[in-house]
Order: structure tokens, then C-alpha cells, then sequence
């Protein structure tokens, strides 16, 4: 007589193929993530290498945040990470938006591209654009793979204090390099095109070229330099890390003798500082700052209501 299978044995064999099945599908997953991964890092890196050959087309600046993606112009492929839906799952870190290639003094810890989610809710207005750790999306089990300014990938823990952009946060066209003034009268107050120049210009203040007018003497950064008339004010925004900072830059006044102050979120931090009709290095106080986002600034003293004229340039975020 042919005898079947009973009841138990059928049993036994599903509860092992069960076991085993339990056992092999984490490895399966483990194994197609980092398929996964290896495609998002290679995605990352040639989005980098677009970067860095989009920068050396523009001298050497890198792109600002409105126009990157854009400048880039790559195919859909390489925008989308293998983890996640987005068309494009990736973002492009506005600390270095308009900023010299050669401010990045350390490329190997200062990430270009990172994965992030690409909506703007916590972001301002430009999509994929870093801002904040709020927009890393770790789809890479709990980690993110961003790629850096020397063009390495990696994957890395978004608790890293690398998404901060460094030990001191670096402002963009720090040195009023953009845009060009090269018609005259070689000067704009504010300058009509933003692109690839983060500051902010209120009052009769803007980008003009060394030497231009008004006893502005040849730039000591560069060819061009930031003017302040009367009260006017020029200011950038810029994530820093909780810690103590100061700000140098190089300044001077026009044929009239002028003052400057420098604003810490909008206050005066300080007291004026008097100008001479030669550019010179200044540093300001200490100041300490929490997490997050500054507003660093400098604005003209409008002594009697003449024409005063303070010119800026170099400016920069220093430890004290
Ligand atoms: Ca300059």
C-alpha cells in the first residue's frame, strides 16, 4: 500500500522551509542594499564630478542652490537613489553655493551631495538644497551616502557633525566676486543678478570694482568689493554650529571718512569702527552662537548725511 504524507510530516517540512526562509531573507535584503548602495555612491560621485567641472567653468565658483541642478543638467538616472521614490533623492549643500574652490580648505570632509528628501517645507524655496539635518533621509539602513568635494563617496551616520559643513561655516562669495561689474559705471546697488552671490543689500549698498569711484581704492580680494553708502547694509545667512566665532574681513572708506558696524542677527555686535582710505584687515570680538541659522552682517553709519562710503571684501568666519 502507498502510504502519503501525514498531517505531522507536512507540517515539520513547512516550519523548515519557514526557518530557513526566515534565516535567508535578511541576507537577500542585506546583499540587493548594498547593490543599492554601491548605485547611490556611483550616482553621487558623477554628480560631484559634474560639480567640480561645472565650478572650473565658472571660475572656479561653485554653483548657487537656485541654479545647480540645473547647471548640472544630468540624466534622470543619476538623480535617483535605488532606495527611494524621489525623482531626485538628492541634495546639494548650500553652504558651498557661489563659493570659491578654493575656500574649501578641506574637501575630503566638506560634502557636496547627500541623500536627502527633496521637498522645500524645511528647505526655503529651492528644492534639493540642503539646508538642515531635518532633510537627510537615511534609507541606507539608518545611514546616508553623500559625496564630497574631492569627489569620494561614502556612507556615513547623519548624527556626523560633517553635515554642519565643517569647523567654521564658510560664506558664500565671500569675496563680492559676483556678479562681474563690468559695465559702468562698475557698480550696482543691489546688483540685478543674484546668481552666484548669497548676500542681501539693503539701503544704497552693492557690489562695485576695486578702484571704481568714489576713492574706492583696487580691491584687496579679487577685482571687486561690497560698498555700504550711508546706512546702507549687506548681510548673509549661514548655518553655524553651536560655538564661539569671530568675523575678519578687510575694509576701508571712500574720500570721505566713514564707519562701519558689524550686525550679529540683525543687532550691532560691538562698537563702530572707524575707516581709513586704505584697505585694512579687521577682526571683530567673540561672539558665541547656538545651533543653527546666523545672519552675519555689516552696515554704514550715516555720519551727517553726506556721501560716506564704506568698502568691504574678504570676509570671513573665524575661530577666536
Ligand atoms: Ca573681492
Amino acid at each position: 500500500m502507498r502510504r502519503g504524507f501525514t498531517l505531522i510530516e507536512l507540517l515539520v517540512v513547512i516550519a523548515i522551509i519557514a526557518v530557513l526562509a526566515g534565516l535567508l531573507f535578511p541576507v537577500f535584503a542585506r546583499a540587493r542594499e548594498k547593490g543599492r548602495q554601491a548605485m547611490c555612491t556611483s550616482n553621487q560621485k558623477q554628480i560631484a564630478m559634474a560639480a567640480q567641472m561645472d565650478a572650473q567653468e565658472h571660475e572656479d565658483h561653485y554653483a548657487v542652490p537656485a541654479s545647480f541642478w540645473g547647471d548640472l543638467n544630468l540624466p534622470a538616472g543619476v538623480l535617483r537613489c535605488p532606495s527611494r521614490d524621489p525623482a531626485n533623492g538628492y541634495q546639494y549643500n548650500s553652504d558651498l553655493g557661489g563659493m570659491s574652490t578654493a575656500k574649501v580648505t578641506e574637501p575630503s570632509s566638506i560634502f557636496l551631495t547627500v541623500d536627502g528628501n527633496s521637498d522645500t517645507s524645511s528647505a526655503g524655496s529651492v528644492p534639493n538644497v540642503y539646508y538642515n539635518t531635518g532633510q537627510l533621509d537615511p534609507k541606507h539602513n539608518g545611514s546616508v551616502i553623500a559625496a564630497f568635494a574631492d569627489g569620494h563617496g561614502a556612507l556615513t551616520n547623519p548624527a556626523d557633525t560633517l553635515f554642519y559643513g565643517g569647523p567654521v561655516p564658510a560664506l558664500c562669495n565671500s569675496g563680492f566676486e559676483y556678479p562681474a561689474e563690468t559695465a559702468d559705471p562698475l557698480y550696482e546697488a543691489p546688483p540685478a543678478t543674484t546668481a552666484r552671490q548669497h548676500w542681501a543689500f539693503t539701503g544704497t549698498a552693492g557690489i562695485a570694482r576695486g578702484g571704481s569711484s568714489q576713492g574706492n581704492p583696487a580691491a584687496p580680494e579679487g577685482q571687486q568689493v561690497a560698498f555700504l553708502h550711508k546706512d546702507g547694509v549687506v548681510k548673509q545667512c549661514v548655518i553655524m554650529r553651536a560655538g564661539s566665532y569671530k568675523l575678519t574681513f578687510k575694509a576701508c572708506c571712500g574720500s570721505a571718512s566713514a564707519k562701519l558696524t558689524i550686525l550679529l542677527d540683525e543687532h550691532p555686535f560691538g562698537s563702530a569702527i572707524t575707516l581709513t582710505n586704505a584697505f585694512a584687515p579687521y577682526s571683530s570680538d567673540t561672539f558665541t552662537l547656538e545651533n543653527g541659522t546666523h545672519t552675519l552682517g555689516f552696515q554704514g553709519i550715516d555720519i551727517d548725511g553726506t556721501d560716506r562710503i564704506a568698502y568691504l571684501d574678504d570676509v570671513a568666519v573665524a575661530l577666536p
